[in-house]
């Protein structure tokens, strides 16, 4: 297992590429999720798209335990949002792409997830709450979305824009 570099804002890796679907669960799959794992778990975050660290697969782990519980991941291969609720709901989000921001976004309340486990099998898992949220954030990855774009557009310009001042005086040392 490997920690890998995770890519930041306004990185066009995160927006131009569309993740591709994955063919088949192997090991090799299996191994890139591994790194997935172990590279969100330093983060720390509590989800993870396969393009964030340069893979544009249709990959996502996830895992939502709390800091004094087992840890539980999830990972989701090929996720499709099933059935997303009418009712919305307004959550603060953040992003391991676009470091140090947060801000509430309102997405559907409920949604089904449809997607192959680590081992391939089909599963349909019902969501709601912050694996609700977390999901949907996560399958926009898979799109080239950032959170940042369900925003105002001036609130997103100003985060995109501090953003690309910090990676210009980090590059600068
Ligand atoms: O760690 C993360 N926390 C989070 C909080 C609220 C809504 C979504 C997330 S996902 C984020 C990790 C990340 O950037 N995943 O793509
Ligand atoms: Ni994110």
């Amino acid at each position: 297992m490997a920690i890998r570099e995770i890519i930041t804002a306004p990185d066009g890796r995160l927006r131009k590429v569309l993740s591709k679907p994955v063919e088949r669960v192997d090991d090799a799959l299996r191994s890139l999720m591994d790194d997935m794992l172990e590279t969100m778990y330093d983060a720390p975050g509590i989800g993870l798209a396969a393009v964030q660290i340069g893979e544009p697969l249709r990959v996502i782990v996830m895992d939502l335990a709390g800091a004094d519980e087992e840890p539980a991941p999830i990972y989701f291969v090929n996720p499709e949002i099933l059935e997303p609720s009418d009712e919305v709901t307004l959550h603060e989000e953040g992003c391991l792409s676009v470091p140090e921001f947060y801000d509430e976004v309102e997405r559907p309340t409920t949604c089904r997830i449809k997607y192959l486990d680590y081992e391939g099998n089909e599963q349909v898992l019902e969501a709601e709450g912050l694996m609700a949220t977390c999901v949907q954030h996560e399958v926009d990855h898979l799109e080239g979305v950032l959170f940042i774009d369900h925003l105002s557009r001036l609130k997103r310009d100003r985060v995109l824009k501090k953003l690309k001042k910090e990676q210009r005086l980090a590059a600068a040392e």
